[in-house]
């Protein structure tokens, strides 16, 4: 079954159907270029975060929001790739923010990279939290291209890129409460953060299976599929909030691991009911099966 069917079986309306089907649209541009490795190198261009852009950041960035400016309802983008959040159609209902290529350093190396992409009510995204948002959609350019879909109360469900468009694979993802692989993100911390230290001293004790690419997206997409594992990116002195940054990755990573049955924590609250305060926030974040989050939490707040 295809995703333009699968999403009216689930029940999603009209508008929302329309800009899901265009960000698969601007996924499927994407995995063009970025299968085809026509489009290598630096930008000579540095995003808001100050850091190089790939040519690859840049185009992915630009066929995205080619798509999302051809439908009139969306109001305002937001992109880890532009200085400031902007108005598309001042009558738009949703707005959508969007990292078009998670994963930068390993485009070189040909690892897996990624598109997470949120759909939010319109207006500004200051202030919203993940909770608000009405769906999540996240792109995995690995050998295939796979896309998650979540749905506010609907579920997270996986489809793959084939010659005749995006095919259900697998309805409903389900994460279990417990599972022993690990996706330890910042292990440089552990330098600087004993609590991180003894957490993963735990993991090694405990024989925990490492699963760790350095792109988030695949590293999540390892626990949607097998059902199991955590996914942590904390903190330390240095940078307490780590790097992850909540309107473009942590805070829509979330939203489609809880829609799955996971939980998602900064280490104090649910990153659902953060509230963005500026837009290149960032925050730590601790993600996967229910209870290996609270073990993970245990180590933080012991420490
Ligand atoms: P990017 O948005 O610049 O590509 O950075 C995000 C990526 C994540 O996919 C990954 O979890 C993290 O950076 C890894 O960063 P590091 O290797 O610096 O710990
Ligand atoms: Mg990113």
């Amino acid at each position: 079954m295809q995703l333009d069917e699968h999403l009216k079986i689930l029940g999603v309306n009209d508008a929302l159907h329309a800009v899901v089907m265009s960000c698969a649209q601007g996924v499927f541009d994407i995995a063009n270029v970025v299968h085809t490795g026509e489009i290598l190198g630096y930008a000579g261009t540095q995003n808001v975060f100050g850091e190089s852009q790939l040519k690859l950041d840049v185009v992915s960035n630009d066929l995205l929001i080619a798509e999302l400016k051809k439908l009139p309802s969306i109001h305002m983008i937001a992109s880890e790739e532009l200085d400031d959040e902007q108005e598309l159609h001042a009558d738009g209902d949703f707005s959508v923010a969007f990292d078009p290529l998670d994963g930068s350093s390993l485009v070189d190396v040909n690892f897996a990279v990624g598109t997470i992409i949120a759909i939010y009510p319109k207006g500004s995204f200051i202030g919203k939290k993940a909770s608000e948002m009405r769906a999540a959609v996240v792109a995995v350019y690995g050998p295939r291209t796979t896309l998650f879909v979540a749905v506010a109360g609907k579920g997270t469900h996986q489809y793959l890129l084939t010659s005749g468009g995006f095919e259900l694979q697998k309805e409903k993802m389900k994460v279990d409460d417990e599972g022993r692989y690990f996706a330890p993100g910042n292990l440089r911390a552990c330098a600087k953060n004993p609590q991180y230290k003894a957490l993963v001293d735990y993991w090694l004790a405990n024989q925990y299976t490492l699963r760790y690419s350095g792109g988030m997206v695949p590293d999540m997409n390892h626990i949607l599929v097998k059902g199991r594992g955590v996914f942590t990116y904390p903190g330390y002195s240095d940078e307490p909030n780590g790097k992850l940054r909540l309107l473009y990755e942590c805070g829509t990573m979330s939203f489609l691991m809880i829609e799955a049955g996971g939980a998602a924590s900064d280490g104090a609250m649910s990153l659902l009911d953060k509230p963005l305060e500026h837009l290149d926030q960032r925050s730590p974040i601790f993600v996967g099966s229910k209870k290996e989050v609270e073990k993970a939490l245990e180590f933080f707040i012991m420490g």
